[in-house]
């Protein structure tokens, strides 16, 4: 095997990272209102390759990222989509599940689906090219790419939501993907629009999430 390239760097700089890095992802909002002003694509680009770099299970990367910029396409998506949420909105979510969205502000209208510049569709891929080819740990291994694709575009300077209109299987028939390709989350990326709001949430402190033993 190769020998590993490490580098180590001081206790002082350590901190300093990290705390750098903190203080970037305190400032990760998702965002419901985008500016339709187009962004470097090879900024998004190079942030799905950072995303691709993710570890997985028995390293099979069982991921697909699709970037739709076709406002076309964008269209269907927005069109199926708010199909699903209203059926959602209108009567399929529980009660308490509604309830808790409400702070958010959220309803069946996506028009972020058609004005963010463009929307990257992770895909699953729940075994390989072949049946036989097994993939491991697949919701884990794609779970984490999308976070370093979120971290790396807020990283970048560009602003995502994460988006999950359920069910997801539009996604796949829009986009023509294979059937091992199971649609995974959906974020649309871009500048906020110039008026965006955020709801006023707080999160949880590592006093509420950090046992140490
Ligand atoms: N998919 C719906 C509902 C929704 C669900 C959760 I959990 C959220 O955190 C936000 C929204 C929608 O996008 O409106």
């Amino acid at each position: 095997m190769p020998k590993l390239e490490f580098t180590r760097a001081s206790e002082a700089a350590m901190r300093a990272s990290a705390s750098a890095f903190l203080e970037r992802m305190r400032s990760r909002r998702s965002v419901r209102s985008f500016s339709s002003e187009p962004i470097p694509l090879d900024v998004v680009r190079t942030a799905i390759h950072a995303a691709a770099l993710a570890p997985s299970g028995a390293n099979k990367q069982p991921w697909t990222f699709v970037l739709v910029t076709d406002a076309g396409v964008k269209r269907k998506i927005r069109e199926a989509a708010e199909e699903e949420e209203r059926a959602f909105y209108g009567g399929r979510a529980p009660e308490r599940w509604l309830r808790d969205l409400e702070p958010l502000g959220t309803n069946a209208d996506k028009p972020f689906l058609e004005a963010a510049p463009c929307l990257i569709v992770i895909f699953a891929q729940r075994h390989g090219a072949t049946d036989e080819e097994r993939h491991y740990y697949v919701q884990e291994s794609v779970g984490i790419a999308a976070g370093f694709l979120i971290a790396a575009l807020h990283h970048a300077g560009l602003a995502t939501l994460t988006h999950t209109p359920s069910p997801m299987a539009f996604l796949g028939e829009i986009l023509g993907r294979p059937k091992h390709e199971r649609a995974y989350l959906l974020l649309p990326v871009g500048y906020p629009s110039p008026d965006c709001e955020v709801p006023g949430l707080t999160r949880k402190g590592p006093g509420e999430v950090l046992v140490e033993v």
